[in-house]
C-alpha cells in the first residue's frame, strides 16, 4: 500500500475546498467561523483510497491573511495540486501559494482549473495558456493541467487518475530516519485526553513509544494509541496523516509549531545555517540582520537574518546565511523552511537547513562559513556527517552528537562511520559510547604531542619522560578524556612513542649522561645493592655518596627517579629496594616453601631475610600485591 500527502494550494475562493469535497465527500472546514463566512480559514483534512493507493488530503486557506496556516499544511505534502479558477485565472495568493511550494521544493504536482461550468471554451483555453505560461520553468512546467467543475462532477474522475499515476511515480518517504511529527492541532477526547495530529515527515511511530515535545522543557509522553488517515493502528510510517493519543501531557502544555519526536535523540535549535533564496517578486533586497517570520515544519517564529558576506541579499539571489529564531523550533539538515516579511506580511524567501546547530560566526570567519556550508550543501547525508565531524576537529563528535545533527538513527551512523574509518577519514577515539574524531584533527594532535615530547627532551634531558598531567593540560585541556586515550594509544601502538607509568617519551629517547653522572648513578645503585634488605632513606642515600661525584640533590635525585623508571630499582612502600635483592628475596622463599611448606608467619619471614618489623610488614604488603604471597589470617601462603 501506498500512502502520500497531497496538498491544495491556490487563491481565495477558487474551489479548494469544494474540491476535495467532490473528491472524497468531506467538507473539510470544520471551523463554525468557516462555515459562516464560507472561507477556510486553517488546514483541513480529508482520505480517500483509489485501489491501493491511500491519499490524505491537506486543504488550505486561500485568503492572504492566513498563509501562516497555509504553510503549518504545505511543509509535508508529497503532492499539490494547484487551483486556479476558470474564472478568475492567476491571482495573487496563486503565485504566492506555487512561490511557496518552489521555495519548499515541493517534487511534483498538477494544474486544476476548477469552475469550469462558469465559463466557455474559448475562455477556458485562455485561462490554461495563461497558467501554462505561469508554471513555465517550474516543476509543473510539464505538469498535468486538468479541467473540473465540482458542481457538475465533470472532471473528477480523470483528476483521481491523474493523481494516482503522478503517485506512483514518487518515491517513498523515509522511515528509517528518527521520527518527527510537527503538530498542526492539539485538541481533547472524551475518555482518551490529549490528542495531536501531523503529516509525520520521517521515521516511524508505534504505540507505546516515549515521545519528547521539541522545544520544551525536556516534556515526554508515551504514545497511548495511534490513527493513520482516521483509522486506529499500533503504527504510523513516514507520509502518513497521523493522529497520537498523549499519555501524561495535557492540551495546554501543546501548540501547533511543536514536534513530536522519540525522547532523548534530537534537540531544538534557535541558531541554525541556511542557504537562503530571496524572491525575484520580493519588494526590496534583504538586509543584513533584518527581522523576519520565519515558518518551518508548522512553526512561525520570528528571526534575524544574518547575511554571510554580503551585506544583504538581492531579490532573485540565492547565499548563506544563518537564521537566529527568537525561540527555539526543531529543525535538522535538508529540512526547507519559508521567510516571510514583517511589514507587509508577505512571502519573500525561504531556503534549506544545512547546519541545524550552529554556533555564532565571527565577521572574520566568514570566509571559511561560506566555504563549510557549501560542502554541505553539495553533499549526500554520509557525506554530510563526514563534514560534520571535520569541522568538530579535534574534539571530535559523539553518536549524540551526530544523532542530533542529521536525525538518522543509529545504525545508519554505524554503517557511516565504518565506511569513513576505512575510507581514512575519521578515527574512532572510543567505541562505548561512540566518538569520531577527523582524521586529520586526530593526525594534528598526534603531531603536537610528538613535538612537545621533542621539545621536552631537548630542554630536560635527564628527565626520563613529561608527566601524561601536563601532557593533557598543554595540548588536550579542552578535549574530551577519551581523545587524549585514544591519541596515547594510537602513539604507542605505532611505538612512536613509549608510555610508562606516569610519563610519556618519545621510543628513541634515552637519557644522555655524562660519564661522571654515570658513574653517580651506577654508585646510587650499587648502594642499594649493598644495603639489600635494610636499605637507607634515599636522602641519606644522597647525602652519602653524591659529593664525591659533585653532583647536586636535586640531580642525584632525577637519577634514582630514572633507576625506578627502568625498574633498576623499586620503590616499597618509603622504602628503596635494588631489583636483584627482591629477586633473590622471592628465590629464598620458593627455597623455603620447598623445605617447610607454603605457610610463613611473620616472625619465620623475619628469621628468613633478618629484617626487622619495620621492614618486613612493607616487604609482605609488596610481595602480597605481587601475588608471590597470600595473606591468611595473621600468616602468608606462599603461592
Ligand atoms: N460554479 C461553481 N462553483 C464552485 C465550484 N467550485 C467551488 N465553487 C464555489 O466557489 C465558492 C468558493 O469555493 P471554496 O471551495 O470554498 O473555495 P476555496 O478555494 O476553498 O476558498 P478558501 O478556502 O477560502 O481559499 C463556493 O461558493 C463554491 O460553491 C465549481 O466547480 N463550480
Ligand atoms: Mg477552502
Amino acid at each position: 500500500m501506498k500512502r502520500i500527502i497531497i496538498g491544495t494550494a491556490g487563491h481565495i475562493d477558487h474551489g479548494k475546498t469544494t474540491l476535495i469535497k467532490a473528491l472524497t465527500g468531506v467538507d473539510t472546514d470544520r471551523l463554525k467561523e468557516e462555515k459562516e463566512r464560507g472561507i477556510t480559514i486553517d488546514i483541513g483534512f480529508a482520505d480517500l483510497a483509489i485501489g491501493d493507493l491511500h491519499i490524505g488530503f491537506v486543504d488550505v486557506p486561500g485568503h492572504e491573511k492566513f498563509v501562516k496556516n497555509m504553510l503549518a499544511g504545505a511543509h509535508g505534502i508529497d503532492l499539490v495540486m494547484l487551483v486556479v479558477a476558470a474564472d478568475e485565472s492567476v491571482m495573487p495568493q496563486t503565485r504566492e501559494h506555487f512561490d511557496i511550494c518552489r521555495l519548499l521544493e515541493v517534487k511534483a504536482g498538477l494544474v486544476v482549473i476548477t469552475k469550469t461550468d462558469l465559463v466557455d471554451e474559448d475562455f477556458l483555453q485562455l485561462v490554461e495558456a495563461e497558467v501554462t505560461d505561469f508554471v513555465a520553468g517550474s516543476f509543473l512546467e510539464d505538469a498535468a493541467v486538468v479541467r473540473v467543475s465540482s458542481r457538475t462532477g465533470e472532471g473528477v474522475e480523470a483528476l483521481k487518475k491523474e493523481l494516482a499515476r503522478l503517485a506512483v511515480k514518487l518515491a517513498d518517504r523515509d522511515d528509517k530516519a528518527i521520527a518527527r511529527l510537527p503538530i498542526d492541532r492539539v485538541f481533547s477526547v472524551k475518555g482518551f485526553g490529549t490528542v495531536v495530529t501531523g503529516t509525520l515527515i520521517s521515521g516511524v511511530i508505534r504505540a507505546g513509544d516515549e515521545l519528547e515535545l521539541l522545544p520544551s522543557n525536556n516534556r515526554r509522553a508515551r504514545a497511548r494509541g495511534l490513527q493513520v488517515h482516521s483509522r486506529a493502528t499500533t503504527v504510523a510510517r513516514a507520509g502518513e496523516r497521523t493522529a497520537v493519543n498523549l499519555q501524561g501531557i495535557e492540551v495546554s502544555e501543546i501548540e501547533r509549531g511543536q514536534a513530536l519526536a522519540p525522547a532523548g535523540k534530537l534537540l531544538s535549535s534557535s541558531i541554525f545555517d541556511v542557504r537562503l533564496h530571496l524572491l525575484k517578486t520580493s519588494p526590496k533586497p534583504l538586509r543584513n540582520r533584518s527581522q523576519v517570520h520565519l515558518h518551518t515544519g508548522t512553526a512561525e517564529i520570528t528571526a534575524r537574518v544574518v547575511i554571510f558576506g554580503h551585506g544583504e541579499l538581492a531579490p532573485g539571489t540565492s547565499g548563506y546565511a544563518q537564521m537566529r529564531l527568537k525561540s527555539p523550533a526543531l529543525v535538522l539538515p535538508g529540512d526547507h523552511f519559508i521567510i516571510r516579511s514583517i511589514s507587509p506580511v508577505v512571502t519573500i524567501g525561504g531556503g534549506l537547513v544545512l547546519e541545524a546547530l550552529a554556533n555564532k560566526h565571527r565577521l572574520r570567519e566568514a570566509a571559511q562559513v561560506i566555504e563549510n556550508l557549501e560542502k554541505l550543501a553539495a553533499v549526500d547525508f554520509a557525506e554530510r556527517v563526514a563534514r560534520f565531524i571535520e569541522m568538530a576537529g579535534a574534539r571530535g563528535m559523539s553518536r549524540a552528537e551526530i544523532t542530533a545533527r542529521s536525525g538518522l538513527p543509529d545504525e545508519a551512523i554505524d554503517r557511516i562511520g565504518e565506511q569513513m574509518v576505512k575510507a581514512q577519514q575519521v578515527v574512532i577515539a572510543s567505541r562505548n559510547p561512540l566518538l569520531l574524531v577527523a582524521k586529520p584533527s586526530f593526525e594534528g594532535l598526534a603531531k603536537s604531542l610528538r613535538s612537545m615530547l621533542k621539545d621536552f627532551h631537548r630542554a630536560s634531558p635527564l628527565a626520563s619522560g613529561m608527566g601524561r598531567e601536563e601532557v593533557r593540560e598543554r595540548i588536550f585541556a579542552h578535549l574530551p578524556p577519551e581523545v587524549f586515550r585514544a591519541v596515547i594509544s594510537y602513539l604507542v601502538d605505532r611505538e612512536e612513542i613509549v608510555a610508562e607509568k606516569e610519563l610519556l617519551r618519545l621510543s628513541g629517547h634515552e637519557v644522555a649522561l655524562s660519564s661522571e653522572e654515570q658513574a653517580a648513578k651506577e654508585h646510587l645503585a650499587a648502594l642499594y645493592e649493598q644495603t639489600a634488605l635494610q636499605p637507607i632513606s634515599l636522602e641519606d642515600a644522597i647525602a652519602r655518596s653524591m659529593p664525591q661525584f659533585g653532583i647536586d640533590i636535586q640531580r642525584a635525585k632525577r637519577f634514582a627517579q630514572m633507576l625506578i623508571s627502568s625498574g633498576e630499582l623499586v620503590r616499597v612502600s618509603d622504602l628503596i629496594f635494588h631489583r636483584s635483592v627482591l629477586e633473590s628475596l622471592r628465590k629464598s622463599l620458593a627455597r623455603f616453601k620447598l623445605e617447610n611448606g607454603s605457610r610463613i608467619d611473620v616472625a619465620q619471614f623475619k628469621d628468613l631475610t633478618g629484617v626487622s618489623r619495620k621492614y618486613a610488614i612493607p616487604l609482605l604488603e609488596y610481595l602480597d600485591r605481587q601475588r608471590v604471597t597470600r595473606r591468611v589470617g595473621d600468616a602468608r601462603e606462599i603461592l
